[in-house]
């Protein structure tokens, strides 16, 4: 069986999807970053980048979560692009552009101390950049790649879901309305919401606290 190691973070939650699309059997392990358990050794082992989510398949160990999408469509043959160049492209484009830049615009705009314009300008400049290329492209699209849905929307929808959230603005959706539409037709679907429930198995430390700020933003209390 499947071991997936996870948090509720959009990275994991790309993967959970997969997996309850799937079918394929899982076991879903915690990882609560707001605790520090991503730095347990026998952690580390597993992703030396002591972050979520990692699956181990047997004697496969894969972490990132656009290669364990990929990992697991070729593992399955299930949900995979028959264009092969567009799939890797649009993979790597989220996993490079869309997850990072979406995470620093948060983490400068929400957790940055004064003076912190420059770096919110800058965050918050390229995350909407990197969502309007994902709404162009849905304008003429149905799908990310293809005309059906694929691990390429599974990827974007573990960030697609947060976007209110990472540009702060609750009306974003008039401004990207066909990430809007695939959003919509993911979470209906059945494993979307066994997906989103994924975070009721386990209970995690809900309080972002100094404690949780230690383990997640290091270089605050051990700079470079
Ligand atoms: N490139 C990695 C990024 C993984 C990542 O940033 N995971 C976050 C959750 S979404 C995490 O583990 N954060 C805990 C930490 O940074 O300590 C992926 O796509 O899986």
């Amino acid at each position: 069986m499947i071991k997936f190691y996870y948090n509720t973070a959009p990275n994991p939650m790309k993967v959970a999807l997969f997996l309850e699309e799937s079918g394929l059997p899982y076991e879903a392990i915690p990882v609560d970053s707001r605790k520090g358990e991503q730095f347990a050794p026998a952690f580390t082992a597993l992703n030396p980048n002591n972050k979520v989510p990692v699956i181990v398949d047997g004697d496969s160990v894969v972490f990132d979560s656009n290669a364990i999408l990929i990992y697991l469509g070729e593992k399955t043959g299930q949900f995979m692009p028959t264009d092969r160049a567009q799939m890797l492209s649009w993979m790597m484009f989220i996993a490079s552009g869309i997850g990072p830049y979406s995470g620093q615009a948060v983490h400068f705009r929400t957790f940055a101390p004064e003076p912190k314009e420059y770096a919110v300008n800058r965050y918050m400049f390229e995350a909407k950049r990197h969502w309007g290329i994902i709404e162009a492209h849905l304008a003429k699209h149905s799908h990310m790649v293809g005309d059906s849905y694929s691990i390429v929307d599974m990827a974007l929808w573990g960030w697609a879901r947060l976007v209110p959230f990472v540009l702060g603005d609750d009306a974003i959706w008039t401004t990207y309305p066909s990430i809007k539409r695939l959003l919509d037709e993911v979470n209906a679907r059945p494993a979307a919401v066994r997906a989103m429930a994924i975070k009721d198995r386990h209970a995690f430390k809900a309080e972002f606290d100094a404690e949780a700020k230690a383990h997640m933003f290091r270089h605050t209390v051990q700079p470079a």
